[in-house]
């Protein structure tokens, strides 16, 4: 009898990534994959760009996946999960996931147009981004998904505040716009509700997609064993709100009880340490406005 005999599980015991793979330590890029995997199941197909997941895996014969996985060109999952789709329904074969695993770099910025042709196609597929707001394989780039404000290894702050100067492109948003049947938000330090919507998402016929934030200590500049509490405090200060768009309809899955100051978040990490005060209160008044646009679309 091992412990999860004794004790009641909230989330999956099958695992479908092996041991000993090669993500930095306090990676939540490999948590997500991880609960994404046990929310799926072994039917599935795994397509995945450049990115840190091109390594984290392993190279042939020790890779960790347990499940088929691809890896392709940085600009091509859209794609290539459209392709693989094509020949799964050739051959009949319909009870395989196909998922297109990438990072917001490879989904944000390179893969945007790939992705958006696929699901105006109307491709049967889930596409995952998982977060980690810069190109993190190659030395911790900006990309359209990191934030206003922070430092990068190409918005580096020195003595002339070249921090990050535009707002977060909002993915979840515009793969709404496409009006696809299922988005959602989720995060790594909330399994249940992660598993819960990829579970639903992978009923659902059509293009899906989930956006997860996946905060990375490598690059954001807190120690690993952070990475948990640094996701909550996105979520309960409202940075990263927790929703989904199921055929338009908003429904936020976490409000929290008592929203905490949005600087408490963004002074958890090096990467902020140097904002001044006033750019702390304009990011404040931003998140506060966009949190309030979010409850007025989920009334209606
Ligand atoms: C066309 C092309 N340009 C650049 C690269 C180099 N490259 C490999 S991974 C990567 C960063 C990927 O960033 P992201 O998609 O955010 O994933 P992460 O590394 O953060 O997991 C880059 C720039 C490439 N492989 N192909």
């Amino acid at each position: 009898m091992d412990r999860s005999d004794k004790i009641k599980l909230t989330l999956p015991k099958e695992e479908w990534l092996g041991h000993g793979n090669l993500g930095c330590q306090g990676c939540g890029g490999t948590l997500a994959l991880r609960y994404t995997l046990k929310a799926l199941g072994k039917r599935v197909i795994i397509t995945i760009p450049a990115c840190c997941w091109a390594v984290i895996g392993g190279f042939f014969p020790f890779t960790v996946f347990k499940v088929p996985s691809t890896q392709i060109a940085f600009e091509a999952t859209g794609a290539c999960c459209a392709g693989i789709e094509a020949g799964l329904k050739a051959k009949g074969i319909e009870d395989v996931t196909v998922l297109g695993w990438a990072g917001d770099g490879g989904t944000a910025d390179i893969g945007i147009q790939a992705l958006s042709g696929a699901v105006e196609r109307n491709h049967n597929f889930l596409y995952i981004c998982y977060d980690n707001e810069a190109y993190m394989n190659t030395g911790g780039q900006k990309s359209g998904c990191t934030p206003l404000g922070a430092r990068t290894t190409t918005t580096p702050v020195g003595t002339r505040g070249y921090w990050k100067k535009s707002w977060k492109k909002n993915m979840p948003e515009i793969m709404a716009a496409h009006k696809m049947p299922y988005v959602a938000t989720a995060c790594i330090s909330y399994p249940e509700d992660l598993i819960k919507k990829v579970k639903k998402a992978s009923a659902i016929q059509g293009p899906r997609y989930i956006h997860i934030l996946a905060p990375c200590p490598t690059a954001w500049g807190y120690s690993p064993e952070k990475t948990i509490a640094v996701g909550r405090l996105a979520v309960e200060s409202c940075v990263f709100p927790l929703y989904e768009i199921e055929n338009g309809i908003y429904k936020i899955t976490k409000k929290p009880t008592k929203k905490i100051p949005v600087e408490e978040y963004l002074l958890s990490q090096g990467r902020f340490k140097h904002l001044p005060n006033e750019l702390i209160e304009f990011i404040r008044k931003n998140v506060d406005k966009e949190w309030e646009e979010l409850l007025k679309k989920e009334q209606h």
